[in-house]
Order: C-alpha cells, then sequence, then structure tokens
C-alpha cells in the first residue's frame, strides 16, 4: 500500500507547469478528482451527458474522431459547458509520430484539438521529439500534455522499463508534460499528475482485453490522482446517480489518504 501524500492544495506551489496548478486547483475547489470518459458516437448525445454530469467532474476524456456527425459546433459548445461547469476537456489523441506530422494533427486538420483541448496526450514510443512538436503548439495556449507510461489493456508492452523512460523523457519538459497515464504513480515528485483509466466499481475485463480495478484500488494502492470512467457511468441506468457515487468514492479514497 502507498504511503499518505500531499494534498492536491499542497502540490500547487510545487508544480511550475501552468495548467498542472489550475486542474490542482479546481480538482480541490470542486473536490472531485473524477474524470468522465464521455465516449458517445453523437454530437447531441456527448453535449447531453457533458451537461448532465458536468457538474461532478474536474476532467471530461473525448475521443473527438468517434463522433459520427462531427462539426466544430459540437468543440464551441464543449467549451462553453466546460466554462459553465468548471471542467477541463482532455481530449484521449494518443498521438504516435514524428514531431512534425503531430505538431499539425494537434493544431489542425478537421478537428484542431489545441484549440479546445485543455489536454491532450501522447506516446512516448517515437522520442522526445513528439513532446517539442507538440509544445510548438500547445505550450502558447497553455495547454498540458500527458504522456502514456502505462495502459489498462492485458498484454500491452509497455513493462517497467518503458514507463521509467517515459518519466525521464517527461522530466526535460516540465512546463508542457503535466503529468502521466498511468496504473500507478511512477515516483513520489509531487509535480507529476497521474490520470487512470480501466476504473469501475466491479473489478475483471471486459471482451476486448480492457482491464478494471476499482476506485479505492487506483487511488490508494495504485497512488493515482484522478481516475477515469467511462462505460461505468455511460452505460449506467443512471448516469448522473452513479457519477455521484464514482465521485464520492474516489475524494473519499484521496481524503483518506492524505
Ligand atoms: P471504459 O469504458 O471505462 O473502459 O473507458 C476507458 C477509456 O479510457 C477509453 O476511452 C479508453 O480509450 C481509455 N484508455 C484506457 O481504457 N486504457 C488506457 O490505458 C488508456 C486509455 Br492510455
Amino acid at each position: 500500500m502507498n504511503s499518505k501524500r500531499l494534498s492536491y492544495s499542497e502540490r500547487i506551489k510545487l508544480s511550475n507547469n501552468a495548467l498542472a496548478q489550475k486542474l490542482l486547483k479546481l480538482m480541490e475547489t470542486k473536490k472531485s478528482n473524477l474524470a468522465l470518459s464521455a465516449d458517445v458516437t453523437h454530437s447531441e448525445k456527448l453535449l447531453a451527458i457533458a451537461d448532465k454530469i458536468g457538474s461532478e467532474i474536474c476532467v471530461l476524456k473525448t475521443h473527438i474522431d468517434i463522433i459520427d456527425d462531427f462539426t466544430t459546433h459540437l468543440t464551441e459548445e464543449l467549451k462553453k459547458l466546460a466554462k459553465k461547469h468548471d471542467f477541463f476537456i482532455f481530449e484521449d489523441r494518443k498521438f504516435a509520430d514524428i514531431g512534425h506530422t503531430v505538431k499539425n494533427q494537434y493544431q489542425g486538420g478537421l478537428y484542431r484539438i489545441a484549440d479546445w483541448a485543455h489536454i491532450t496526450n501522447a506516446h512516448s514510443l517515437p522520442g522526445s521529439g513528439i513532446i517539442k512538436g507538440l509544445a510548438e503548439v500547445g505550450l502558447q495556449k497553455q495547454n498540458g500534455l500527458l504522456l502514456v507510461a502505462e495502459m489498462s489493456s492485458e498484454e500491452n508492452l509497455l513493462d517497467p522499463i518503458y514507463a521509467e523512460k517515459t518519466l525521464e523523457m517527461a522530466e526535460q519538459f516540465p512546463d508542457f508534460v503535466m503529468g502521466f497515464i498511468s496504473q500507478h504513480k511512477l515516483n513520489d515528485d509531487p509535480r507529476w499528475i497521474y490520470m487512470t483509466p480501466g476504473v469501475r466499481f466491479a473489478e475483471g475485463k471486459d471482451h476486448l482485453g480492457q482491464q478494471y480495478v476499482t476506485p479505492e484500488k487506483a487511488i490508494i494502492e495504485h497512488g493515482t490522482d484522478i481516475i477515469i470512467v467511462g462505460r461505468g457511468i455511460i452505460n449506467a441506468e443512471d448516469p448522473v446517480k452513479i457519477a455521484k457515487k464514482y465521485r464520492e468514492a474516489g475524494w473519499e479514497a484521496y481524503s483518506s489518504n492524505i
């Protein structure tokens, strides 16, 4: 089991990453360390769920490329909802190419991710050029980047050495890299924010290799900061009610651990 940790508010002054500071502050005032993975395929559905659950979350995670009817209206409205309910938008894009290419993918194309997603993520696999390319677009907008250090899916190839090297890469760009998508906290440096997907009240798997841990396990045993919950909320009969339960579970686990 992990030892006690610093509170989110104590970590604000230790961070020199603009977005990490804002996120830690928001988590503390809103008392939420829950991210909703809003994996729905229609704009109106995404907006409706963001509006209904926005008050419970610190982060709304999107996969903009699964939307069947995408127009820029969607991202404009998402931005308004982020302001209305006070959450950050995280596009789970998992960039994975050379710096020059990801720069174009981040700022341009159909989705213009850098214009509306406060946070995005990237694989460290291609090397540090990927971070430099994304930073050339994202830093001036005060966006933040998460590196994928570990994955939740079975048989993934991201072993402990990969995670360690990902951490070392992040350390070169603390103004842009705000933390990691991982299953465990990688070290005790309070600057890094950890977000963990594969969280559900019922541990187990789906039929495509996704593996789940409970909110308590993710936060207390594995030392993460933010739990990312998708189908556990989206597919529930009453998503608002269950989102409140995940929020409470996440916050109680954190509160018992500081
Ligand atoms: P779920 O419905 O709670 O299983 O959704 C999990 C989300 O997190 C989904 O959007 C995935 O793309 C995302 N994810 C993940 O599940 N595991 C990972 O290691 C990473 C992202 Br990185």
